[in-house]
């Protein structure tokens, strides 16, 4: 038989904290080497869980594996994400407070994919009533629709997400989930009119054309051949073997009635997209554009409810407000393609938007307990990043100033309060980063925001100067202009580039940034329903730049999850070739160091697993001890340390605080917690933590 200590070098440790040189970024990685050659795709740093896509089916996430994991201690058993989401669970119970689990990780590093084995252990795990079924089977078949809609195939994965999510899921006294409530942020609009060569629109698009049955599309005008559409062709790839668009389309249509969708409202929108990008124009370069393909019109027209006529006006000119009066100024044929484009976008971004109102319907949002799930895009750069990628980058970077904040910094920050004696881990504070970008008046928002509103002539020129003139000094912007007055050769001239906590990213502002402020828009839905009689296709001035309906909602979202216990399960991705069983060195540490993971892993050595307030923890292991039973009436203090005497603990174990107890290994209190068991048996007591959460 195979000895601990041989066992232990061929899979590693399943805690990074058991490491013996826990300082050393080689030891963390051949540990996360030797777990992943044997499929160990988990491994905790205390109690954040680190998860390595594996990009081939593990037979891990059964039924059996979902009850092993069931009101079991943390450190029992093997790391999986299972074992995130009972612990979160448990402490939603014991301590009715919400949770939120927070999944990070670049593009394909498998974040959607744990999303969803949360939800499905919630789903199978939890008590259920006949009502509750439902609710179950909506979270779980919120799912493909929001993937067919919001996901596509990119070079980094096939299914990525290209849209933000959070999702509270709602529990009731006795634990069983009766509701959820989704949050959507920043879906990637323009993937609907333009995809880079090797990727493609969103899936929904080609499921339609796939699978749609043919008096569906008879009736949508659609034809079976995504090579018809121009909006389909652009990366050149409508076809991928990882994916089965006529089988998704069944799941899919199958998710949307039980969702309760009875209708095809959502298809004709859908349709009318695909047709909005066949609309052609003709004309003079300079002169007024006029439209050449009237099939494609009168389409539109019935799908969306509107006269051809207006809807003729509104691709081919623009309302401009001149001396207080309104009129429509002709557009020649380059800015009517894209304000074609603008509109085929914001009618995709709204039905987005409607769709996930109605699932958010469809769920019955309760105030109840809740556990709070973010799946949001990660860090990307690309050869070209624009608007975009400003967007995600800046959401990823104010996340991870959560983490510091919830983890390195509190957590510091406490020991320091209790009067722990600490030595103080370094770390690189992010906060430097968030500020510049969202800073009142001299961020990189805020001056955004100044020059998409400012009448006459404004330019992405203008606005790279005044970015200059305002934060050119700062550590972490840069462009192509040296301090000297010469210039820096690698960089452009309409770029700047930040220097992010996870890397250097060049932005480019020609023509894209002022794409946030967006300055065609049809008219907006007075309310989501009437978005299906639609009715209304008029352009109108878009008055509110979209970066601080960004930032708005970023803050929000970090207030949300401010308010709630976090737990993080950190992803990681082998390779680039999204193949099994590849472990690319470089690729990987440099996503440990950009999560973070080796000060987390510093911090938390250092530190202690447990801490509790003198009274919470007397009040639950009094009994345990003759001298603090039934009551003690000395200091607090005074009767912990007695408890802890009397139960054994050493002094390397333990720390006392101002106001709580530091313990330093899990192990101490689950010593402590079984003999509490064992106490209440005896006495009699049916009560016991592990049996009453099982059915
Ligand atoms: P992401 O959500 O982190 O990327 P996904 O969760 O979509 O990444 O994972 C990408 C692909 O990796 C999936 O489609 C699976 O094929 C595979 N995969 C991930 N996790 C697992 C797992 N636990 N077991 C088996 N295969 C897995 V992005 O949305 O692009 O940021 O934007
Ligand atoms: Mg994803």
């Amino acid at each position: 038989m195979e000895s601990a200590l041989t066992a232990r070098d061929r899979v590693g440790v399943q805690d990074f904290v058991l490491l013996e040189n826990h300082t050393s970024e080689v030891a963390f990685i051949e540990n996360l080497r030797k777990r992943f050659k044997e499929n160990l795709i988990y491994t905790y740093i205390g109690s954040v869980l680190v998860s390595m896509n594996p990009y081939k089916e593990l037979e891990i996430y059964t039924k059996q594996h979902m009850e092993r994991y069931r009101g079991v201690n943390f450190y029992e058993v093997s790391p999986h994400i299972y074992a995130v989401a009972d612990n979160a669970y448990r402490s939603m119970r014991t301590e009715r407070r919400d949770q939120c689990i927070l999944i990070s990780g670049e593009s394909g590093a498998g974040k959607t994919e744990a999303s969803k084995k949360v939800l499905q252990y919630y789903a199978v795990t939890c008590p259920a009533s006949e009502h509750v079924q439902t609710v179950k089977d909506r979270l779980l078949q919120s799912n493909p629709v929001l993937e067919a809609f919001g996901n596509a195939k990119t070079l980094r994965n096939d299914n990525s997400s290209r849209f933000g999510k959070y999702m509270d899921i709602q529990f009731d006294f006795k634990g069983a989930p009766v509701g959820g409530h989704i949050i959507n942020y920043l879906l990637e609009k323009s993937r609907v009119v333009h995809q880079s060569h090797g990727e493609r629109n969103f899936h929904i698009f080609y499921q339609l054309i796939e699978g749609g049955e043919d008096d569906l599309l008879r009736r949508l005008g659609l034809e079976k051949n995504a090579q018809q559409y121009q909006y389909l062709v652009k990366g050149n790839c409508p076809k991928v073997s990882s994916i089965n668009d006529r089988n998704d389309w069944k799941i899919m249509r199958k998710a949307l009635s039980i969702i309760g969708f009875t209708d095809d409202e959502l298809l004709n929108i859908i349709a009318s997209v695909l047709h909005l990008g066949n609309v052609q124009y003709g004309g003079e370069d300079s002169g007024s554009a006029y439209i050449t393909t009237e099939t494609q019109i009168k389409y539109l027209a019935r799908l969306l409810g509107v006269d051809g006529t207006v809807l003729k006006e509104a691709l081919t000119h623009k309302k401009i407000i001149a001396k207080g009066e309104e009129l429509m100024s002709p557009l020649n044929q380059e800015q009517a393609a894209s304000a074609r484009d603008a509109l085929s976008k914001a009618i995709y971004g709204r039905t987005f938007t409607w769709l996930v109102n109605k699932i958010n319907d469809s769920l019955a949002f309760k105030n109840a307990s809740v556990i709070g799930l973010l799946d949001i895009y990660g860090f990307e750069v690309f050869q070209n990043n624009s608007f975009e990628q400003f967007c995600i980058n800046y959401c990823n970077e104010k996340l991870q100033q959560l983490f510091i904040e919830l983890t390195l910094k509190s957590e510091q920050e406490e020991y320091e309060a209790e009067g722990i004696t600490w030595e103080p881990v370094q770390y690189f504070n992010n906060k430097i980063i968030c500020d510049l970008v969202e800073e009142k008046f001299k961020g990189i928002i805020s001056i955004l925001d100044e020059e998409c509103l400012r009448p006459g002539d404004a330019s992405d020129i203008t606005f790279l100067e005044k970015l200059e003139d305002t934060v050119g000094g700062h550590a972490h912007f840069l462009t192509h202009k040296l301090a000297d007055g010469k210039t820096r050769k690698v960089m452009g001239r309409e770029e700047f580039r930040l220097i992010h906590y996870a890397g250097e990213v060049n932005y480019n502002v020609n023509g894209q940034l002022l794409n946030g402020g967006q300055r065609l828009k049809i008219k907006k839905p007075k309310e989501s329903a009437s978005l299906n009689k639609s009715g209304h296709l008029c352009p109108q001035i878009f008055s509110q730049a979209e970066p601080t309906q960004f930032k708005n909602s970023l803050a929000k979202l970090m207030e949300i999850l401010m308010s709630k216990e976090p737990s993080y399960v950190r992803c990681i991705k082998p390779n680039d070739a999204k193949q099994a069983g590849r472990f690319d060195e470089v690729l990987i540490r440099h996503q440990v160091k950009y999560l973070g993971l080796m000060e987390n892993l510093r911090v938390r050595r250092a530190g202690f697993a447990y801490r509790r307030r003198y009274e919470t923890f007397l009040q639950r292991y009094k009994s345990l001890c003759p001298d603090t039973w039934p009551n003690w009436d000395g200091r607090l203090v005074d009767g912990v340390s007695t408890l802890v005497k009397y139960l054994g603990y050493k002094p390397e174990e333990y720390k006392l605080g101002r106001t709580k107890i530091f313990i330093r290994f899990p192990k101490t209190l689950f010593a402590t917690e079984d003999a509490l068991e064992v106490r209440k048996h005896s006495l009699g007591m049916s009560y016991s933590q592990k049996t009453k959460y099982r059915k």
